[in-house]
């Protein structure tokens, strides 16, 4: 399990406890951006004492994304089977993951979404699910995906989903970054399915959220889908000449 942090020391001994009573057998990767409040120290604590519990230093703040792709890194090159990643604010409840572990057994890629029927959001303020509902309804029209919740952070991949979207070219950095994968693994012919989870907004810290992340999401899904549609008239058009000639 991959738990991006910055600036989470009110939140990392408990999510890493919550996380090893829920599964025990699963590792930790806490990938900390250099915290100035000392999250990755904290964090060092706790590994010193876990063998299941590992953390990766980087130099500075990058980014959700950035993190993200180096812990993959990290764990492909380790051997795991499945990768997960998961807020370390409390968001996302580890006791939940089982439940995304089992979906996993028929799918490539399971997302924890808030937005089919039995998810649900608690304490978020009504200007964030405005802004995660029309973002997620933008990037359904935009992509021609079907997926509810596409920038939700609360994932379980296999191994082989992970080596087949080419992370190599991966630019995007805020929520961008998850429906980048999303889309992805739907474009690459893999299994991707929805759990309904309970999204609880965190009682501790601060969201890293910005207007930036939200401008980056908003211009590059627009980029893409004007990309994907114009790809798709043009084999259209092809085609029909392919036909008449
Ligand atoms: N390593 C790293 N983690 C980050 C960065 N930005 C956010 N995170 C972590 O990503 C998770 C989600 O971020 P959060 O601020 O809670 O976003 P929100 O839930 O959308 O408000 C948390 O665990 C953050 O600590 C970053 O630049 N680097
Ligand atoms: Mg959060």
């Amino acid at each position: 399990m991959i738990i991006p942090t910055y600036n989470e020391s009110e939140n990392i001994a408990h999510i890493i406890s919550r996380t090893r009573k829920a599964v025990p057998d699963a590792h930790i990767l806490i990938a900390d951006d250099n915290s100035p409040d000392g999250t990755g120290r904290l964090a060092d604590e706790i590994a010193s004492d876990d063998d299941h519990v590992h953390v990766m230093h980087r130099l500075g703040k990058e980014g959700l994304g950035a993190a993200y792709l180096a812990g993959f890194e990290w764990g492909l090159n380790e051997g795991y089977e499945v990768l997960v990643e998961m807020d370390a604010d409390g968001s996302h409840q580890p006791e939940q993951l089982p439940k995304l572990l089992t979906a996993l057994a028929d799918a490539d890629l399971v997302l924890g979404s808030r937005w089919v029927e039995g998810g649900k959001v608690v304490n978020w303020p009504k200007s964030r699910e405005v802004l995660s509902r029309g973002g997620n309804l933008w990037t359904r029209i935009m992509l021609g995906i079907p997926l509810r919740d596409a920038t939700g952070g609360f994932r379980a991949f296999r191994r082989k989903t992970l080596l087949g979207l080419g992370l190599d070219n991966v630019a995007s950095a805020g929520y961008c970054f998850q429906v980048d994968l999303a889309w992805r693994a739907l474009k690459a012919g893999f299994r991707v399915v929805e759990v309904p989870i309970t999204f609880i907004e965190r009682e501790y810290g601060d969201s890293k959220m910005s207007k930036r992340i939200v401008i980056e999401a908003l211009v590059l899904t627009t980029i893409w889908g004007v990309s994907h549609r114009a790809n798709q008239l043009r084999q259209l058009v092809t085609k029909r000449k392919v036909l008449t000639s």
